[in-house]
């Protein structure tokens, strides 16, 4: 009784920040700012009020005094916004911002703004481990024993060959979990692999010292390594040693329940070979190759395995060249019916384009370069997806440029003007944007994982910041970073366990199962997606609102490796490039 006089004393803005549950009309970064870098805040309910103050926790300190913006009409949803820029507050401390009634959630500006953010997404992998029990050392509170073996997963009759007939039994232990849903897919894991390995290759000596709390850690090999090479081995075990194809899955034929992993037994297969995964893999191992070079004693021989992989993979892919991936017609050929989520791609240029890339950078065997050459010429390079990877093969080679004597100066500026060309488009649109992000410019930002777009263009930026050296690409990254959590027309941190107002019901089987309230941590969320393809019960409905907190929303509240990579790519990018952009000083 005490307490809730003392609460009632308060105005209710001043509490419910603190329960982590109300809703902020002030919308920005959650964790906060670097104390060198721009700070821009969005107020989203319009107010008379047109000063705002920077406050100490308390309340009790003035820090800055600033000008709301002029009030804008955001593009994607009825919501009108205001900003509030208090770049020129540079002290490190924790702060609160009002303007009239509305009050923010508390943030830092500090040297560390985004470590926790680049540290849980990179953890988050390791929730996603299948195949081993989680113990609590690592897990903490999400500690399980269950899991889905895949030592005896099935050949099914979709991918039955004369070695391999329908009904045998490989192993295929090991890999991280999709998403929401135990099953294992290879043309996801391959960007979700590839985009971690790009990681390590841009930033080696950051990612040297970056921790984890991994079973791995204090190894010699840096934990974003570990976690790759974790899921880099079940990725071996999809190609059939017989022939160098790979296969499409390993998944069971209808979706598990929202159980734990561990509860259903059901029979896992690998489904039907497809040119996609196997081209995919031949990327994701020959990037693999070059890297594990640095860690033979670790792993004696497991660079050159995975190069002969990788070759197999390719050989393989020009044999069968139009090899898809189509579930619906699959199934009426072979039984049991797959139900699991298809990732079917019908054009395979760009997953030529990707492995030519890598197998050309690791080998510098120029008909890797000609194939490149060829697939290339037609293709016009648009942001990174599941199934779109050209701009990978053109970042891994942009990434060594002064390294790949097949390609002529010409060819070189050429795919340099490629990215920067796309990252320009974006700078020239932020100050339009009502959120004053790189996010959101056009509609089609908002799809299916469509947090996902705003991290690779994050990396895009990042790209042309490592190509130009010019500080206005990490700025520009470092918005779609503030959108993710927080500066944006939900209001959600999208990262669960991070910030006031995380996403809390992910469409995530362990989250829903564990009877721990929290979710499991470190994992973003699909976003905004008016597309609703769940038919749950959607509040709001226009583009950038279209996302709700339940559980039953796999179309714009599941979780999944391919959103995940590229936020770890962008937030460790910028904690790796804080000090060298000036955001901190030493
Ligand atoms: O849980 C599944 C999720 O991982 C997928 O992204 C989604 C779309 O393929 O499907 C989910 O499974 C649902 C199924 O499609 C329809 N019945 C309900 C399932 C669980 O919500
Ligand atoms: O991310 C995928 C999205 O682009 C597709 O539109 C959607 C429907 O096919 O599938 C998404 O991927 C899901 C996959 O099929 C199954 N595991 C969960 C993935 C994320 O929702």
């Amino acid at each position: 009784m005490k307490n809730l006089k003392a609460i009632c004393c308060y105005s209710i803005f001043s509490i419910l920040p603190f329960l982590g549950l109300a809703q902020s009309a002030i919308q920005l970064n959650q964790l906060g700012f670097y104390p060198n870098a721009p700070k821009i805040a969005v107020l989203t309910a319009l107010s008379n009020a047109k000063t705002f103050y920077v406050l100490s926790q308390n309340l009790k300190d003035t820090f800055f005094i600033g000008k709301a913006g002029a009030e804008k009409q955001s593009a994607y949803s009825s919501t009108k916004t205001s900003i509030l820029d208090f770049s020129e507050l540079k002290k490190n401390g924790k702060y609160i911002i009002k303007v009239g009634a509305a009050q923010s959630y508390p943030f830092t500006i500090s040297n560390d703004a985004n470590q926790t953010a680049a540290i849980a997404s990179l953890k988050g992998f390791y929730f996603q481990r299948s195949s081993i029990p989680l113990e609590e050392k690592y897990a903490g509170q999400w500690k399980r024993t269950g899991f889905h073996p895949d030592n005896k997963v099935q050949v099914h009759p979709s991918a039955a060959s004369k070695e391999r007939p329908a009904g045998f039994v490989i192993s295929s232990v090991g890999g991280w979990y999709d998403a929401g849903d135990y099953n294992k897919y290879i043309v996801n894991s391959g960007i979700s692999n590839g985009t971690l390995f790009a990681a390590y290759e841009d930033f080696p000596a950051y990612f040297e010292q970056l921790k984890t709390q991994i079973p791995e850690t204090n190894n010699g090999i840096p934990d974003l390594l570990n976690e790759a090479i974790y899921n880099l081995r079940w990725i071996l075990t999809m190609q059939d040693p017989n022939d160098g194809g790979v296969y499409h899955k390993c998944t069971n034929a209808v979706f598990d329940g929202m159980v734990m992993p561990g509860v259903t037994k059901e029979i896992r297969y690998v489904v039907q070979k497809s040119t996609p995964a196997s081209l995919d893999f031949a990327a994701v191992t020959a990037q693999a190759s070059r890297i594990l070079k640095g860690f033979e004693k670790h792993y004696p021989g497991l660079a050159d395995s995975c190069l002969l992989a990788s070759k197999k993979a390719w050989q393989w892919s020009l044999a069968h060249p139009n090899q898809l991936y189509e579930q619906d017609k699959m199934n009426q050929t072979f039984q049991p019916a797959v139900t699991t989520g298809a990732y079917g791609d019908n054009n395979v240029t760009d997953e030529w384009i990707w492995a030519a890339a890598e197998l050309y950078v690791t080998t510098k065997d120029k008909t890797y370069a000609s194939s490149f050459e060829k697939y290339n010429t037609n293709y016009t390079p648009t942001l990174p997806n599941w199934n779109n990877v050209g701009l990978l093969g053109y970042y891994s080679l942009l990434h060594v440029s002064n390294a790949i004597p097949a390609f002529s100066s010409t060819q070189i500026d050429q795919l340099k003007n490629t990215v920067i060309k796309i990252a320009d488009q974006y700078v020239s649109k932020v100050s339009v944007n009502a959120f004053q992000t790189v996010m959101g410019q056009s509609s089609r930002d908002f799809n299916w994982g469509s947090n996902s777009n705003a991290a690779n263009q994050g990396i895009l930026l990042v790209k042309a910041y490592l190509i130009t050296g010019d500080q206005k690409y990490i700025n520009n990254a470092l918005t779609n970073v503030d959108y993710i959590l927080g500066r944006n027309a939900t209001g959600y941190c999208f990262v669960t366990g991070i910030g006031s107002k995380p996403s809390m019901n992910p469409h995530h089987r362990q989250s829903v199962s564990d009877g721990i309230e929290p979710p499991v941590p470190g994992l973003l969320v699909g976003g905004p997606n008016p597309g609703m393809q769940d038919k749950c019960t959607y509040q709001f409905k226009e583009p950038e609102t279209c996302y709700v907190d339940q559980s039953c929303s796999y179309a714009s509240n599941e979780i999944a490796i391919n959103w995940n990579a590229p936020l770890v790519y962008l937030s460790n990018a910028i904690e790796a490039l804080k000090y060298k952009v000036g955001y901190v000083l030493k």
